[in-house]
């Protein structure tokens, strides 16, 4: 294994997973370059002060509560199961996915109420007890490692509480949806320790990438023309970090706009833009915005 510069910061993600390839994806949009060939465990930046160590998503939040490493990307999930002693810096926005109840297709349960006395069958225990505990429904919680899925068709419970993303492994089990008990995404963490040692100023950089990169992912770079006369309410429209550039074009009384447009906003936006005027708008992705 190579030495770990002890100055470096030191992040610990997914080996082998759902969330690794996103992650990896996130780390070198961030503009970090780094090894990732499968039997690797360990990697330095090639550009960065920032060993990155390939673990189980499970150790994480060990490995980040004990200063072992200083920071972490994982499941939301799985600290709300553990609430180990971390602190959340950033949520990533990739890696979506819901903690649901769900029960058979055929069972006629219609709301959570009627589990009331039931089995339960989950990896996610403490979530699992947490929620039935809130909604004041006693129920019988067992801990199952993999495919919970399975267990209503074993006999072993009759609902379960797992992890879904599209839904199509409930469908694949004949199970229903009945509800939600949490979102979660992706979400990088750190420790009390490097928040306030040597390594707070290089953490300090870090971040301001990271978020450069999710601030870029909500947002579209937008070019338009329009004559003068609907310069004014362009303006308008437009919710803008600031006032748009607005250069003259060689067609005498016709203007170029450019600007960027967030993107829950987006369709919406262009609408009204062309409806008072607008043409030629292209739209093109921004790969990093520092606000
Ligand atoms: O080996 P290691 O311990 O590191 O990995 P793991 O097997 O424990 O975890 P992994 O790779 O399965 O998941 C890592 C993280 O991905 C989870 O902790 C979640 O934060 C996130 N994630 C996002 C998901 C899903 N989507 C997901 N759909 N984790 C698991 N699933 C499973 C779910 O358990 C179920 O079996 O996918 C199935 C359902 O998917 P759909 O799309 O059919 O609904
Ligand atoms: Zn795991």
């Amino acid at each position: 294994m190579a030495n770990i510069n002890d100055k470096n910061l030191k992040l610990a993600v997914q080996k082998q997973g759902r969330l690794t390839d996103e992650t990896l994806e996130f780390l070198r949009k961030s503009g970090l370059e780094f090894e990732s060939y499968k039997q690797r465990l360990l990697a330095s930046c090639r550009n960065f002060p920032l060993e990155i160590i390939y673990v189980r998503d499970d150790d994480i939040p060990d490995y980040v509560a004990s200063g072992t490493v200083d920071l972490g990307i994982l499941g939301q999930n799985i600290l709300n199961e553990e609430s180990p002693k971390i602190k959340k810096l950033l949520n990533l926005r990739y890696g979506f996915c819901s903690l649901t109840v769900a029960v058979p297709k055929e069972s006629e349960i219609k709301d959570i109420k009627e589990l009331k006395g039931k089995t339960i069958a989950t990896s996610y225990p403490e979530s699992t007890k947490r929620f039935f505990k809130e909604n004041n429904i006693p129920v019988e919680v067992v801990n199952i490692s993999g495919s919970v899925e399975i267990a209503p068709a074993l006999g072993v419970a009759q609902a379960i509480v797992d992890l879904t993303s599209t839904g199509s492994t409930l469908v694949l089990n004949d199970l229903r949806a009945l509800t939600k008990v949490y979102d979660s995404e992706a979400v990088l963490i750190t420790n009390e320790k490097t928040l306030k040692n040597h390594k707070k100023d290089l953490l300090e950089k870090l971040i301001m990438r990271f978020k450069g990169v999710l601030s870029a992912k909500d947002y579209k770079y937008v070019m338009m023309n329009a004559p003068e006369k609907v310069l004014p309410k362009i303006k308008k429209i437009i919710p803008g970090l600031k006032s748009p550039t607005v250069s003259s074009l060689a067609t005498k009384g016709w203007f170029s706009i450019q600007t960027v447009i967030k993107e829950d906003m987006f369709w919406e936006t262009i609408e009204k833009l062309k409806n008072v005027g607008a043409s030629g708008i292209i739209v093109l992705p921004i790969e990093k915005m520092i606000i």
